[in-house]
């Protein structure tokens, strides 16, 4: 199934929804076009009971360039000063949460570089594989801005604060295999098998228990805000709502009949 969007490409494969960025002339970078069809097919594929697993990856070489720049060239060139507060609410403050946000595992598929709010994106998904073809730079400090689109958020609870704030205020561009030693992607795999090495990792999440998925992924988001006490608390209450699933009773009968269990995500 293929739906239609300008700036992305949607298809279903099973129970993995990908969602391509696909303006590979750009290598993918964003415009607020783009933005707004990222936030409504990740709201829909959230949103559909059959999707189980997003992947979202980039079209051609790029992964995503970060804000096109050229959508605000000519005003810089008039002598204007755009609003980019508004810019940014108007658009990053909308996908970005609705990324995070999404009760299906999602993984970013980096293929090629990610840059400024390409980062961002990559880092609002809950998995990164990177091809051995990525690159990943904070691209903000290089035209004098702050690493914006979540990434002065994101960044640090990924790699640390040290290397976030050493990768802001440098820009430096680094490897996969350098992204991986710090954390910021979680594996490389080679560029000839990286799109059926996505593939297998994102069909074996698609079968797992997708509401348990949900559940903890939002749990681990507000951890870090949560004293012991009120975590605890968090954790019997989301555990009572699995308890009442589908794939909690068939995963504790496939033990006791000791077989592979087949969970439906309900
Ligand atoms: C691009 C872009 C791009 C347009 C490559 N735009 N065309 C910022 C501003 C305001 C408000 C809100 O928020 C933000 C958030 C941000 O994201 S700031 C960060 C914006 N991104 C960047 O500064 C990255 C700019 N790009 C680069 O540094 C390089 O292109 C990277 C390191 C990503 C890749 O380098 P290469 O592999 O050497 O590719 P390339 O530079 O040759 O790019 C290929 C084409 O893509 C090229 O066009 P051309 O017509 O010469 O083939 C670039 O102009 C174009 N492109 N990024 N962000």
């Amino acid at each position: 199934m293929t739906m239609a969007y300008e700036q992305i490409a949607v298809s279903r494969e099973g129970a993995v929804e990908w969602i391509t960025l696909n303006r590979p002339d750009r290598l993918n970078a964003l415009t607020a076009t783009m933005s707004g069809e990222i936030e409504a097919a990740f709201g829909a594929a959230g949103g559909d009971q059959q999707v189980r697993c997003i992947v979202l990856t980039g079209e051609g070489r790029g992964f995503c360039a970060g804000q096109d720049l050229t959508e605000f060239e000519a005003a810089y060139r008039a002598g204007d000063r755009p609003d980019i507060a508004e810019h940014l609410r108007n658009s990053y403050h909308r996908m970005i949460p609705v990324l995070v946000r999404t009760p299906k595992p999602v993984i970013a598929a980096i293929n090629g570089v990610a840059a400024g709010a390409g980062l961002s994106l990559a880092l609002a998904c809950d998995l990164r594989v990177a091809s051995e073809e990525a690159r990943f730079t904070q691209a903000f400090v290089k035209i004098g801005l702050i690493p914006d689109s979540g990434g002065s958020y994101l960044l640090p609870r990924a790699v640390g604060y040290p290397k976030a704030l050493e990768l802001s205020i440098s820009g430096d561009l680094i490897d996969a295999k350098t992204a991986l030693e710090i954390g910021l992607v979680s594996r490389v795999v080679p560029a000839v098998s990286f799109r059926d090495d996505v593939s297998a990792l994102a069909n074996k999440l698609a079968a797992m228990p997708t509401l348990a998925i949900a559940a903890t992924k939002s749990l681990l988001q507000g951890s870090l805000a949560r004293t012991l006490d009120e975590a605890l608390e968090e954790e019997a209450t989301a555990q009572a709502a699995m308890g009442q699933t589908h794939d909690h009773v068939e995963g504790v009968n496939a033990f006791a009949e000791k077989r592979e269990p087949r969970f439906e995500g309900r």
